[in-house]
């Protein structure tokens, strides 16, 4: 187990070669499982892994720790993506990854904070993700360890109404332990955001409702964590940070692809992904 400090010093190379783990663990598994979404959650995988092996105080061994940083999965249907952070974290074991979206398994097609260890919220219906994580960030304004809350929205999920009634309360409320995430990779369930509803622009938009926004390239290490670290040096308001990123990213024929949405590889799928993710390890 890492100190915080150990935590806190990974650099950008090691977080991506993290993430690259993580990819072919999660295709795997959503191989195994038969479907998922898997384009969705290789446009987030780098966040994820930037927060749970970097910036967030976390301790998979006193997960109930009242002290702890949170995460709100609000784009749910990414949750291969923190399913297979939460294993390499030690939340749950690596043969839980082969009962993905099965009955009755701890890990649901959305993530379920009943069944899952380390899940902080349950989510999947859209929209609904910034308000929980806001209303953690509240409770926990007053804790002696400074607990911070981050929430990962989707670029699409911001034409949820309620994503925006929670920007403006968070705001109202100086709430400055909150960190939005946008991953900006500019598709939706049937295609492109800027077409389907426009939620262009979004650093402007967060930024007329109160907030301190930043935009950076999602998949660069270096970029997301000095803009986490300008998240928590910024002290009298919430901060997003619009992401921008490329759904399915790290599989060539998965990339900008709405196809990928929301399906699985099969085995053909499965190996060329693999070949491409290893590369010259040649494994
Ligand atoms: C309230 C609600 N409406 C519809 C859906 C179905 N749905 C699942 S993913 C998705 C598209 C989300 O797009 P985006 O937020 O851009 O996420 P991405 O997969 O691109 O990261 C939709 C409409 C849902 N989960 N919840
Ligand atoms: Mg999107």
């Amino acid at each position: 187990m890492l100190t915080d400090q150990q935590r806190r010093s990974r650099g950008p190379q090691e977080l991506a070669e993290i993430a690259r783990d993580l990819r072919i663990a999660m295709l795997k598994m959503l191989h195994k499982a038969g479907s998922g979404h898997t384009g969705s959650s290789l446009s987030c995988i780098d966040i994820i892994t930037a927060l749970y092996f970097s910036e967030m105080r976390h301790y998979p061994f006193d997960a109930e720790w009242t002290g702890r940083d949170r995460f709100v999965l609000s784009k749910g249907h990414a949750a291969p993506a923190l399913y297979v952070a939460l294993q390499r974290a030690g939340y749950i074991s690596e043969q839980t990854l082969d009962q993905l979206r099965q009955l009755e398994s701890v890990l649901q097609g959305h993530p379920d904070s009943r069944r899952c260890p380390g899940v902080e919220a349950s989510t999947g219906s859209l929209g609904q993700g910034l308000s929980v994580a806001h209303g953690m960030a509240l409770a926990l304004r007053d804790h002696p360890e400074q607990p911070r809350v981050y929430a990962l929205l989707g670029d699409g999920e911001l034409q949820e109404g309620q994503i925006w009634e929670a920007a403006m309360s968070a705001a109202h409320y100086h709430s400055a332990n909150l960190c939005a995430i946008v991953d900006h990779n500019g598709l939706q369930i049937d295609g492109v955001v800027a077409e389907i509803m426009s939620v262009e622009p979004v650093d402007e938009k967060f930024r007329a409702f109160g907030w301190h926004a930043l935009t950076i390239d999602g998949h660069d290490f270096a970029q997301i964590l000095q803009a986490l670290e300008a998240a928590q040096n910024c002290t009298d308001r919430p901060t997003a940070i619009v992401a921008k990123t490329i759904k399915g990213k790290g599989v060539s024929f998965c990339e900008n692809s709405v196809a990928w949405h929301g399906k699985a590889p099969n085995a053909a799928e499965l190996s060329a992904a693999l070949a491409e993710l290893t590369g010259s390890r040649g494994e």
